[in-house]
Parts: C-alpha cells; sequence; structure tokens
C-alpha cells in the first residue's frame, strides 16, 4: 500500500538557529561502538551523527515555547504555570483534573499504586516497557488483548493499534470484572510500530466497558498522531480536525497517562489525568511522596510553560501532516529498496525487520540489537532495539520471546530535514547489501530491570 500524498507537505516553521553535527570515521565508530557493548543505550551522544535511538525528549521546541521558558514563575507553590497547563489539559484533551509528573513513567507508578491490587489483571493493547513494569511492581498482569494482526509486520491493516475485543469479552468472563481494575489503552501503540487504534474500536470497547463498569486509562504519550491516521483512514472523519478528534478519542476513556516528551514537544514533562474525583484526590497524595507538590509534580514552572504550548501545538494539523508526511517519506525509501519494514508505516519512526533482515539469526543471537549496532557502523546513525532484549524476562526468569523483533528509526519532530532521511535510507540499503556476513551477538551482562538500558553485548564469532 503506498501511503504517500498526493501533494508534497513542507514544514509549517521554518529554522531559526540550527546544532552542528559531529561526523565520525569508521574507526572511531568501531572504537566507540566496543565500549558501549554493542548497545546504543551506551553510546555518547557526541559520537552519534543522526540520532534516532527515540522521538521522546527529542524534538525542537519552537520560538514560542522557548518564550514561555523565560515566562517561568519558579514559586514552590500554585505557579501560574500549573494553572496554565491544568487549562489546556482540560480544553484540549478534555480531561478534568491534571497532576503533573516528571515524565510518563512518574505518572504510571501513582496510578498502577493506585488502582492495581496484588493478583489484578489488566489488559491492554500491548505492552510497554515501563507500562508494564509498573503494573506488575503494584502486584499486577498485564494481558495482551490486541488484534493478532499487530504481531504481523507485513499486514497491512490500517488499525492494527485495535483491541481484540472477542479476547477481552472471555478475558472478563474469566477474570470477572473485579479483577480488571481498568483496560491499558495506548493511542499510536509504540511497540507494534506506532500503529493507531480506531475510533470504532475505541467506542466498542466503551460499550463493553461500561457495561461490567471497568475503566478505561489512555497511555496518550502520542494521541496526535493516532488523530492524524484517524482523520486519513476511517471513515467520517476526513472533514475534523486533528484537534476534534483527539477531542473525541480522550472522551472514549476515564483517564490518561502522558509522557509530554513526545507528541507535546518538550524535552522533560508529562502528567496523570483523570476524570474521577476520588482518584485524583489520592494521586494528589500520592504525588508529593514520589515526584513533588501537586502544583509541579517534579517539573520547573518553566517547563510547565514550554508543555502548555507545545500541547497546543501538537494538534495543529498542518504540524501533524508535517510530522508524519516526514516518517512516510523515510519509510518508503526503504521499501523501495527493498529492506523490510513494518507496514502500514507508523506514526513515530520506521521498525525494520530484523527477523526478516538477518533472518540467519536466531533470536538469541539478537538480530535487532545486531542490526542497531551495525547501522551504527555505517553510518553514526542512532537506533533502537525492539525485539527480545526489550522484551525482558517474566516473572519465572524465562525470556519473553516477542513475535516482534524489530529496530526502531525514530525521528524526532521539527529536528531533521529530508537529506538527513535519504542518507538513513542509503546507510541501511548499504547494510542490507552485506547483510549475508553479519555475525549476532552474545549477552555479557544483564541488568535486572529494564535490561535493554543496560545490557552489554559480545560479537558472536
Ligand atoms: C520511547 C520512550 C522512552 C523510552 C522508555 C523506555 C525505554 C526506552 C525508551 C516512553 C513511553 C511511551 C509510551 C507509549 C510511556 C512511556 C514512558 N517512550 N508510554 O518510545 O512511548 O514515558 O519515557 O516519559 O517515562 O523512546 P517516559
Amino acid at each position: 500500500m503506498k501511503q504517500q500524498m498526493k501533494w508534497s507537505w513542507a514544514e509549517p516553521y521554518k529554522i531559526k538557529m540550527v546544532e552542528l553535527l559531529k561526523m565520525t570515521t569508521p574507526g572511531q565508530r568501531k572504537k566507540a561502538m566496543q565500549e558501549a557493548g554493542f548497545n546504543t543505550f551506551l553510546l555518547k551522544s557526541e559520537d552519534v551523527y543522526i540520532d534516532l535511538l527515540t522521538d521522546s525528549g527529542t524534538s525542537a521546541m519552537s520560538d514560542r515555547q522557548w518564550a514561555g521558558m523565560m515566562m517561568g514563575d519558579e514559586a514552590y507553590a500554585g505557579s501560574r504555570n500549573f494553572y496554565h497547563l491544568e487549562q489546556v489539559v482540560r480544553d484540549v484533551y478534555g480531561y478534568k483534573y491534571m497532576i503533573p509528573t516528571h515524565q510518563g513513567r512518574g505518572a504510571e507508578n501513582i496510578l498502577s499504586k493506585i488502582l492495581i491490587k496484588k493478583g489484578d489483571i489488566i489488559p491492554g493493547n500491548m505492552y510497554f516497557t515501563t507500562t508494564r513494569l509498573h503494573q506488575e511492581l503494584a502486584g499486577g498482569r498485564f494481558e495482551d488483548i490486541i488484534i493478532d494482526e499487530a504481531h504481523d509486520p507485513e499486514n497491512e491493516f490500517p488499525f492494527k493499534g485495535n483491541v481484540n475485543i472477542e479476547k477481552l469479552t472471555k478475558l472478563i468472563a474469566k477474570h470477572g470484572a473485579e479483577k480488571i481494575p481498568y483496560i491499558s489503552i495506548a493511542t499510536s501503540v509504540n511497540m507494534a510500530g506506532g500503529q493507531p487504534i480506531s475510533m470504532q474500536n475505541l467506542k466498542e470497547l466503551r460499550k463493553l466497558t461500561t457495561k461490567h463498569g471497568i475503566r478505561i486509562i489512555h497511555d496518550m504519550t502520542r494521541v496526535a498522531e493516532n488523530a492524524f491516521f484517524i482523520q486519513q483512514r476511517e471513515k467520517g472523519y476526513d472533514k475534523k480536525s486533528v484537534a476534534e478528534i483527539v477531542k473525541e478519542i480522550c472522551s472514549c476513556t476515564d483517564g490518561a497517562t502522558m509522557s509530554a516528551k513526545k507528541d507535546a514537544l518538550v524535552n522533560i514533562g508529562g502528567f496523570l489525568a483523570i476524570n474521577d474525583w476520588d482518584v485524583f484526590e489520592e494521586a494528589r497524595n500520592m504525588v508529593v511522596v514520589y515526584e513533588g507538590l501537586h502544583t509541579y509534580g517534579g517539573l520547573a514552572g518553566r517547563d510547565m510553560e514550554a508543555m502548555a504550548i507545545g500541547i497546543g501545538e501538537s494538534v495543529d494539523d498542518n504540524h501533524i501532516k508535517a510530522r508524519i508526511g516526514q516518517v512516510i517519506y523515510l519509510g518508503e525509501k526503504m521499501i523501495d529498496f527493498g529492506i523490510p519494514i513494518v507496514k502500514p508505516i507508523g506514526g513515530h519512526g520506521i521498525f525494520v525487520d530484523a527477523k526478516k533482515f538477518l533472518p540467519h539469526l536466531s533470536q538469541d543471537a539478537f538480530p535487532a540489537q545486531t542490526l542497531a549496532a551495525e547501522v551504527y557502523l555505517d553510518s553514526g546513525i542512532r537506533t533502537m532495539e525492539r525485539g527480545v532484549v526489550s522484551a525482558g524476562r517474566k516473572a519465572n526468569g524465562e525470556n519473553y520471546y516477542p513475535k516482534l523483533e524489530l529496530v526502531r528509526f525514530t525521528i524526532p519532530r521539527r529536528v531533521y530535514t529530508q537529506a538527513h532521511m535519504d542518507v538513513i535510507a542509503e546507510s541501511t540499503l548499504r547494510v542490507f547489501e552485506r547483510r549475508n556476513k553479519i555475525k549476532g551477538l552474545e549477552m555479557v551482562y544483564e541488568p535486572k530491570y529494564l535490561r535493554f538500558f543496560q545490557a552489554r553485548f559480545k560479537k558472536l564469532q
């Protein structure tokens, strides 16, 4: 499926300041990769040319956001920037109550501790690393209820973030609604490749959960990107603005955790939003233990101001069209080169299928980790493993073996140009052309939690 838009898109901004990049030699990259234990998380950013590790906290702020930083009210309590942020969350997303947190996982921690009891089941549309870990640490167990299509990189279903309603119905029948504190629903499902959930699916889910008195908690980290796909692909939404669709999505859910480092165009920040007063009250109590007072939650006043302005910019149709247009441009270039990627192309990056790219490597030789290292060695481009290393181990110590073994080329917002996209695709092609000669890796150091961040590897001989 060609997703290319009929007419060219262009950025709805011009460049006022630039940051110079360091270029490296193959010898320097080899040394840096060895020192990093073949883990791109352990590279020094100085040794990176184009940084596609993540779109989290790496976007470029606008001049308006920077001006907002100067308007920071750094009072300990009751900063005016907090009240501005609270108003924006109500106006743009429609949630009643909001508590700022230092980033997304801060909100996940508080919410999981409040809503989850030992032995609870939390169904969700594919796991995310930090989200699932907080659910588990609170005594719960995550159950994947995403549609099967999401686990198949080749399947071009337009809403691979959808919930399998039948699977969820069975799960409720099996465990009983009282064991399910909420359904954990992400928009633009990260680990599936930035795949959207449809409004129709969300509405069906709302109907079912209302019947059983179960909450829906929305991981709204990339909600605007999801809204753009609904506008482009779902019947009845082509005339609606991204801002209208975002609000409609949120209205189908009871609360949300947000990492504002993505959609909301800031380098740090997040929040917990909830419509239920009792949960809010408890969260407001708990935030002082883990984050800070409920009117700053671990953030400076200036950070909250930049977030409030960024949220407004993030739901602008022209912004989102250019943001996703750039991702699609890169993806189609890779498809034209014959590189196996997850389809349809998602919202925040290109996910290369490492199992298909390196079919001679078993999952125990970490194909995605290997490929990420090889792309860096070729050109200094840094990407992220999203496969067996990221999936970690089950409570009983066994490895999770996810069906998706991917390397994520994540595109920061408003940072790189179309020429950078060309260089990225060409570097991946060079690695693809020598793929048969590539050997896998062995893990030589494994941390207990979220191992992908700090694990170290050695080349297999
Ligand atoms: C991303 C990140 C950042 C990250 C997190 C863990 C491992 C590697 C990189 C963060 C998300 C996210 C979703 C859907 C919650 C968080 C946590 N993503 N939900 O993709 O994508 O937010 O980082 O602000 O704590 O690189 P936080």
